[in-house]
């Protein structure tokens, strides 16, 4: 016996109606999903097959149990379904439609993701963390984009613009792949989504995290509108990805804008005076 799992909230702005199976769980890296507990008391399968590492339900691998409150404590029955009706990223709709494009405002950003040297790069550098935070380089005097830390690795953004960016995945015979990229600061607009070669403007999926594909032809194109003044990192949620140069920032609005948008609040003042007092027992020492 099998759940139909209804998908209501893939992420806060995204809705989508019924779906019998989830077969794509990086795809989920929101991991919001909401399941209608109306199926007979008993225990459940909750199984997901990843695309690398151990594949299958031996032994427990990849497998949880979805037990009802009054189920006995045992295994559900050992039956394994076949997926049959996969979640497809364009069959999502977002709850509010996007703005209507004027076609004086866009933006366009290639981004082309390659690797080299035996780390990832977007537009040809790999992103190097910084030893002072992006925020707190432009809190402290940075005057523009060409200032920051890692050089290369950022792209100033206007306010108010609509910022189109299409992945180029064309290296994906080093890059590897899927790649699930996130972006921080905004929801955006799946224009185009992995797999697939038509554009939909006018109800595509909002996410935060989005494919890059597996296929060279995939060109993954988003959209978001400039309205939030800040540092914002996209990168590969993959963390040894990022950690391996997979990451660019975008620097949206002047600094001064980003400054007073981005206020410290006194508690982080304090931060330092209240550990500096902990006692040796406070600090489990
Ligand atoms: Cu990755």
């Amino acid at each position: 016996m099998y759940y139909e799992m209804s998908v209501l909230r893939v992420q806060h702005e995204t809705k989508l109606e019924l779906m019998k199976e989830i077969s794509r769980p990086a795809l989920f890296f929101d991991r919001k999903l909401i399941l209608d507990a109306n199926q007979p008391i008993n225990n459940y399968w909750v199984r997901a097959n990843p695309n690398v590492g151990p594949r299958d339900f031996e032994g427990g691998i990849n497998s949880a149990i979805l037990r009802y409150r009054g189920a006995r404590i045992a295994e559900p029955e050992p039956e394994i379904s076949i997926p049959v009706n996969q979640l497809q990223e364009t069959s999502l709709a977002p709850l509010t439609l996007p703005p209507v494009e004027d076609g004086t405002d866009r933006v366009d950003i290639p981004l082309v993701f390659g690797f080299s040297g035996g780390s990832f790069t977007i537009n040809g550098h790999k992103f190097v963390p910084p030893t002072v935070p992006v925020l707190l380089q432009i809190l402290s005097g940075a005057k523009n984009a060409s200032d920051l830390l890692p050089r290369g690795s950022f792209i100033p953004l206007e306010l108010n613009k609509t910022v189109q960016i299409t992945f180029d995945a064309s290296a994906v015979a080093a890059i590897g792949g899927p790649h699930p990229i996130h972006l921080h600061g905004h929801n955006f607009d799946v224009i185009r989504s992995a797999g697939s070669n038509t554009s939909n403007y006018f109800n595509p999926p909002r996410r935060d995290v989005v494919s890059t594909g597996v296929a060279a032809t995939d060109k993954v194109t988003i959209r978001f509108r400039t309205d939030n003044p800040g540092p914002w990192l996209l990168h590969c949620h993959i963390d040894l990805h990022l950690v391996n140069g997979f990451a660019i920032v975008f620097a949206e609005d002047k600094f001064p804008n980003i400054i007073s948008s981005n206020p410290v609040p006194d508690a982080w003042n304090q931060l330092c005076p209240i550990y500096n007092n902990l006692t040796t027992a406070q600090l489990g020492q």
